[in-house]
C-alpha cells in the first residue's frame, strides 16, 4: 500500500455578504468581489482536487439565512470528492435555533456544533478534524486551549492526519494559548479571525487570513493555504502553501511635499506612486512635509479614475523666512526670525516655524 496522502486548503473570514467600504463609489463592486473570489477559490479547490476544505470561521459577515445556505451549498455541490468543514465564528456565530441547525445540506458538507468540540473522522482519509463553533458574538474563555485529538465519548484514531479548526484569538474572542495548542497532538491547526495572515508555526498553526482584505485597515495582501498531508513511518508530514489571492489591497501611500510644488506636479507624484504600485488598489494618501501657504489641495480629479478612500493632510506651511525678516525689520516677528539664526537642530527649527505661525496670525487679528 503506497503512503496516504490528503491535499487540503484552508481558508477564513470571507465575510460573504459584506458591503466593504459603504458611502463610497466602489463599495457596491467590492461587495461582489467579495463573493466572486470565493467563488475562484471554489474553482481552485476542484481543479487542485483538493480532498477536505477547511473553512475556520465567518465564512458569512453575519449569521446565514436559510437562503444564504442554500446559495452556499450549491457553490459546495459542484466540489466533487470534496468534503468542506466549517465552524461558525464571531460574526456568523450559530445561536441556538439557527438556520444552521435547520437546513441540510446537499454537499458533503459539515458546519461543527456549538458549546462543545465536535470531531469529524474521514475514514477513507484518514483524517480527523477537531473544532467548536461561535454560538456568539462575543467568547472570552480560550475554548480551544484545551482540546486534544482525543475527546471523551469519541473513538480515538490515534494514527489519523489530525486537523483543529479554530476562531479567534484576541481577549474577547477565545484566546489562544499558542504553546498548549502547539502541543496539544493535533498535525494541523487551521485559524481563522485574524485578517492579516500569520504563520505561527510553520506548516503547523497558521492564520491565513481573510481571502479579500473588508476595511482599510487590512492592508497588504489576502489569500488561502494549499495543504498536503503525507503519512510516514514518523506520522503525519504537512506542508503548506499560502497563495494570494485578492482583487486588490487597501495601501496606505504615504507622501512628502516640499514648498516648491504645485497641486499639479503633487497629483503626477501620487498618480504615478499609485501607478507604479497598482491602479486597482485602494490608497490612503498620507501628505507629509511642507507645502508653500497658497497651494490648495485638490484630489478630486484623481479620485474619479482611482480608488482613493481618503486624503489625510499633515503638511504644515513653509515660511519664506528670509522675505519675511526682510519685510519685518525690527518688529517683534523680524527680532523673533534672528533670534534663531545658527540654530538649525530640529527642534529650534519646529519652535521657530511655531512661532512665526503664531506672529503672523496675531498680526492678522489686529
Ligand atoms: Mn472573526
Amino acid at each position: 500500500m503506497g503512503a496516504k496522502k490528503v491535499k487540503f486548503m484552508h481558508i477564513a473570514d470571507v465575510h460573504l455578504g459584506v458591503v466593504p467600504d459603504k458611502g463610497k463609489p466602489w463599495s457596491e463592486q467590492r461587495a461582489q468581489e467579495v463573493q466572486s473570489t470565493f467563488q475562484t477559490v471554489l474553482d481552485i479547490a476542484g481543479r487542485e482536487r483538493i480532498d477536505v476544505l477547511l473553512i475556520a470561521g465567518d465564512l458569512f459577515h453575519f449569521p446565514p439565512t436559510m437562503s444564504m445556505l442554500k446559495e452556499l451549498d450549491s457553490q459546495l455541490e459542484e466540489l466533487e470528492n470534496v468534503t468542506t468543514i466549517l465552524i461558525a465564528g464571531n460574526h456568523d456565530y450559530r445561536a441556538a435555533g439557527s438556520p444552521l441547525d435547520r437546513y441540510e445540506f446537499q454537499s458533503d458538507t459539515v458546519c461543527l456544533q456549538t458549546g462543545k468540540a465536535q470531531q469529524i473522522a474521514m475514514e477513507d482519509l484518514r483524517t480527523c478534524v477537531t473544532g467548536i463553533s461561535y454560538d456568539r458574538q462575543e467568547i472570552t474563555e480560550g475554548i480551544y486551549n484545551t482540546l486534544t485529538p482525543e475527546l471523551p465519548g469519541e473513538t480515538y484514531h490515534g494514527d489519523y492526519f489530525q486537523i483543529l479548526l479554530a476562531h479567534g484569538g484576541d481577549a474577547t474572542h477565545s484566546p489562544l494559548n499558542r504553546n498548549s495548542l502547539l502541543h496539544s497532538g493535533f498535525d494541523y491547526i487551521a485559524l481563522g479571525h485574524i485578517h492579516k495572515p500569520e504563520v505561527l508555526s510553520a506548516d503547523k498553526m497558521i492564520y491565513v487570513g481573510s481571502l479579500e482584505p473588508i476595511d482599510c485597515t487590512d492592508t497588504g495582501a489576502r489569500g488561502y493555504i494549499i495543504g498536503e498531508a503525507v503519512e510516514t513511518e514518523d506520522g503525519w508530514q504537512v506542508q503548506t502553501q499560502w497563495r494570494e489571492i485578492s482583487c486588490r489591497q487597501y495601501v496606505d501611500l504615504e507622501v512628502e511635499v516640499t514648498p516648491d510644488m504645485t497641486n499639479y506636479q503633487l497629483q503626477r507624484l501620487v498618480q504615478e506612486q499609485m501607478d507604479e504600485m497598482g491602479a486597482q488598489h485602494i490608497y490612503r494618501i498620507l501628505l507629509q512635509g511642507h507645502r508653500s501657504a497658497e497651494l490648495q489641495v485638490d484630489f478630486t480629479g484623481l479620485m474619479t479614475t482611482y480608488y482613493i478612500y481618503e486624503v489625510i493632510d499633515k503638511t504644515r506651511e513653509a515660511y519664506d523666512l528670509q522675505q519675511l525678516q526682510e519685510e519685518h525689520g525690527n518688529n517683534l516677528l523680524g527680532r523673533y526670525i534672528r533670534a534663531f539664526d545658527g540654530q538649525e537642530d530640529a527642534l529650534h527649527q519646529r519652535a521657530l516655524e511655531y512661532g512665526v505661525k503664531a506672529l503672523l496670525h496675531g498680526q492678522e487679528d489686529n
